[in-house]
């Protein structure tokens, strides 16, 4: 049975215990948070009797394999340092640090004492939007030339996420880092990329509009665009829609999980809807789910001795983009993430 602690009790982390009590193989043993409150609730919550209000007291008890870290990017860089003391695997939410420099520090310090590291990247593990994946790499459509990934809502984030509204920066790195993660699971590393940003509700701090465009070292080039600013009758929260366009055929995510290949003459559409977990509630489900797949496939990295798809060296590439388009939207200049 592999052990886990979880620092963070917050709106995010109940899907992360929801997720670790339906994993075989895995307990959650401890959880810790600042919050007394929010600390008592979790563990009467998910009958957890081992609670601490300090991390370092968490990490001086021991007693597991596992830190799952679901506080805000503020404390990750000293909760990964401790947890690299301490000897154990690591996860941790995303966005992964403050600054590359930063992240590239906790992977050095990870890396060092050979346990696992995995960022909590979830969109990738969207069902929906695996499928895509897993048409695509099947060739279904031949080699991809152009993609887009494309979340636009209007969907109150602020109210459950306050600190959201707080940030110098926002929607690319709250948002735009799952998009831009995706866009690296669907076409690879990243030569170049562009970007535009825009704050609309002059109520937030950060900007809510980022328009990026990718040029991939594949030669595929993607748009990935993103916006909590978009009024409109069908409200998508917190859907991804992408568009692939490849030498044999297309495929198209649409709204309410429709996925369409399409090669000339003939077009297949399937209901990729994902399936609405015994504890999720719409219209968060399709992100649920995925906390569940990427917690499984932590535990399924660990038994066969692999890394996990989003390493902490596998997101240094995904954090570098979103440094980059902010330089990028910054300077008005196209930026290859690999200079940074
Ligand atoms: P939150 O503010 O609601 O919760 C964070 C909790 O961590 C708080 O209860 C706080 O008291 C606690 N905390 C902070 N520093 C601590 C420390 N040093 N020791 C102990 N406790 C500490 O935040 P949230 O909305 O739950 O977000 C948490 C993280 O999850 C963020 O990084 C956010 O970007 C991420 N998130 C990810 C997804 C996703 O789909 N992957 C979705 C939402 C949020
Ligand atoms: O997934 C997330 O990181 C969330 C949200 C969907 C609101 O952007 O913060």
């Amino acid at each position: 049975m592999l052990r886990i602690a979880l620092i963070g009790c917050g709106f995010f982390a109940r899907n992360q215990m929801f997720a670790w009590r339906d994993i075989e193989g895995a307990e959650l043993v401890a959880i810790c948070d600042q919050d007394p409150a929010r600390l008592a609730r979790a563990g009467e919550e998910f009958g957890i009797a081992r609670r601490y209000s300090d991390a370092a007291a968490l990490f001086a008890a021991g007693g597991f394999d596992i830190v799952d870290i679901a506080t805000t990017v503020g404390s990750h860089h000293a909760l990964v340092a401790q947890a690299a003391q301490a000897g154990v695997h690591v996860i941790c939410q995303k966005p992964f640090a403050r600054s590359l420099t930063e992240a590239r520090e906790m992977v050095d310090m990870i890396e060092k004492t050979g346990k696992l590291l995995m960022v909590h990247e979830n969109f990738r593990w969207q069902s929906a939007v695996r499928r895509v994946i897993d048409l695509l790499r099947a060739g279904e459509i031949g080699e991809a030339f152009f993609g887009r990934i494309s979340f636009r809502s209007g969907y109150d984030v602020y109210s459950g996420q306050p600190y959201l509204a707080e940030g110098e920066r926002f929607i690319i790195e709250d948002l735009g880092i799952h998009l831009l993660d995706i866009a690296r699971a669907l076409f690879g590393d990243v030569s170049r990329i562009s970007a535009t940003t825009r704050r609309v509700n002059p109520a937030i701090r950060g900007e809510d509009v980022a328009t990026m465009q990718l040029l991939h070292l594949g030669g595929v080039t993607s748009v990935v665009d993103c916006s909590y600013a978009t009024r409109r009758q069908d409200e998508t929260f917190p859907q991804s829609l992408i568009e692939i366009d490849g030498t044999l055929g297309s495929l198209r995510l649409d709204a309410g999980y429709r996925l369409t290949l399409s090669r000339p003459g003939a077009a297949r559409q399937e209901d990729v809807s994902p399936p609405l977990l015994e504890w999720a509630e719409r219209p968060w489900h399709n992100i649920q789910e995925s906390v569940q797949l990427i917690q499984q496939h932590f535990i399924d990295c660990l038994h066969r001795g692999e890394a996990p798809e989003t390493s902490g060296r596998d997101n240094l590439q995904t954090f570098a983009l979103v440094e980059a388009a902010y330089l990028s939207a910054r300077e008005g200049r196209a930026l290859a993430p690999d200079s940074l």
